[in-house]
């Protein structure tokens, strides 16, 4: 089957049509096994952070109106955007709330499949309570279908959770690293909270409260509650089973450990002082721990302040602040909703063709490999290996194929320059795969792939299917198959 995907995230976006069903199964959703009642789904449906489905398909913005900050993380130089939700060492623009407002009204109308407008920095939100209302009031006031989205340390919420609610934000994030003091002076230089500065434990456990005071109003308040926690190897990374228990206990939906970024570039007091970030098996380990216990996120970003489309892709240069105010608002109601409805029907068709993939025959005693996908969106397999800028990791055992994140790499293609080094680092990021799945690729980086044991799938396709007609191949030819 022949997919046509190019043109997703344009303003006459239509997703393309698949082939009928035929009835079977397939488990490839790797975001939960817990259950979920039906108007939680809806809930979260559209939202590309809170949903692995629906980050395939709908894109979010940011927009960067909270310069100031609370406390001091010691993985955040705060004239870098917020490393709670976002990646280190770029600067944000500032916006005002109505060049925020204008700028959601534009991109509304310019990526109909943006569907959250997300406060995340470059400081925290509620340091900033006004301009952070202030906004959210003005894009609600003139676009209905846009959800609202909060990114906080959590020293403020619980004293704003009743306006949270009353402006109809239905998803906010807490970043809670430790639920130990003690951890969280390594964590935390200090918290300024009421006039006044707390270092060490005494900082960590006014925080810790106040984390866990937002978190319980935002269960009694049933605002749906995702909680990041940065991995920090040697400091808290044994410890965070601990806190998803504690989150999980007190209602928190969804839980995102995210690995520490650091370099000394970035001027942190981590960077500085050599503490490292976990590598991706770090990563997958603590989160396949504690995935027992509950939804895990695994399709994060760490995506940028001003960040735009959808995850995975950035979009945000075509929208600085001198392009976006010579942009007319073109927000319009029927025709979002009309894309919208066109994604439901691909997303529908899409489920159908990856049970279509399940080819009924049983595995069993197979290993499970992993492998690297280089997609545009759209959950298919349709972007060249040269136009990549990260591949999606797939976990395949020959009946389940699970989504479990992502690797970043620079572009191969460089115009002819500079490839044999960017191989090197394309190399490192997929070792452990054993093969890559792309829309195309040139003979002389498929030669090295193969070369280092690393199989090429050219196709333009459903990813599951992709993958599980991969895995059919592979496991022939290592004999294994019963
Ligand atoms: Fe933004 Fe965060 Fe809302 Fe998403 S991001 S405020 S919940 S709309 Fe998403 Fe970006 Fe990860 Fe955040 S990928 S860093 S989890
Ligand atoms: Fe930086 Fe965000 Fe921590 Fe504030 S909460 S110090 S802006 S990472």
């Amino acid at each position: 089957m022949i997919l046509p995907s190019d043109g997703l995230l344009t303003s006459s976006h239509q997703e393309p049509a698949l082939t009928p069903a035929k009835s079977g199964g397939c488990g490839c959703d790797s975001s939960t096994t817990v259950e979920m009642d039906q108007k939680v789904q809806e809930r979260i449906a559209k939202h590309p952070c809170y949903s692995e489905d629906a980050h395939h398909h709908y894109a979010r913005m940011h927009v960067a109106v909270a310069p100031a900050c609370n406390i001091q993380c010691n993985y955040c130089n705060r004239k870098y955007d917020c490393a709670n939700e976002s990646r280190p060492g770029v600067v944000s623009e500032l916006l005002t709330p109505e060049e925020a407002a204008h700028k959601a009204l534009v991109i509304a109308g310019k990526i109909p499949q943006m569907t959250v407008v997300g406060i995340a920095g470059p400081g925290d939100p509620l340091a900033n309570p006004e301009k952070t209302f202030r906004t959210f009031e003005l894009i609600a006031d003139k676009a209905p279908d846009i959800q609202l989205c909060l990114s906080t340390n959590g020293l403020m919420l619980s004293e704003y959770v009743d306006k949270i609610k009353q402006l109809n934000i239905d998803h906010v994030t807490i970043t809670l690293n430790t639920i130990d003091p003690e951890i969280g002076a390594k964590i935390y230089s200090w918290v300024h909270y009421k006039r006044k500065r707390y270092r060490g434990v005494e900082g960590a456990r006014i925080l810790l409260e106040k984390q866990i005071e937002g978190l319980q109003a935002l269960q009694e308040a049933d605002i749906l509650c995702k909680v990041n926690s940065v991995m920090i190897p040697g400091i808290n990374d044994q410890h965070l089973i601990e806190v998803n228990k504690m989150i999980r206990e007190k209602g928190a939906f969804l839980h995102n450990i995210m690995p520490l970024i650091s370099a000394p570039e970035h001027g942190t007091h981590f960077g500085l002082t050599g503490q490292r970030g976990p590598t991706p098996k770090e990563v997958k380990a603590v989160q396949d721990n504690c995935a027992g216990n509950m939804k895990m996120m695994r399709h994060c970003r760490q995506c940028r302040a001003d960040a735009v489309g959808l995850l995975g892709e950035d979009r945000s240069q075509e929208f600085t602040k001198d392009k976006f105010l010579e942009m007319s608002p073109e927000y319009d109601l029927e025709q979002r909703t009309a894309v919208h409805d066109g994604i439901e029907k691909f997303k529908q068709e899409l489920k159908i063709a990856k049970q279509n993939a399940r080819t009924g025959k049983e595995f069993t005693h197979n290993p499970k490999v992993l492998v690297a996908v280089a997609t545009k969106g759209g959950g298919l397999v349709n972007q060249h290996f040269g136009h990549a800028k990260e591949f999606q990791i797939y976990e395949v055992d020959g009946n389940e194929v699970s989504f479990i994140g992502h690797r970043k790499i620079d572009q191969y293609c460089q115009g002819g320059f500079g490839e044999e080094a960017t191989f090197e680092h394309i190399m490192a990021a997929i070792a452990d795969c054993k093969a890559v799945l792309v829309a195309k690729i040139g003979n002389c980086p498929q030669e090295k792939l193969h070369a280092a044991g690393i199989q090429t799938v050219e196709a333009y396709d459903v990813i599951e299917k992709v993958a599980l007609e991969f895995y059919e191949e592979y496991v022939k030819g290592l004999g294994t198959r019963d």
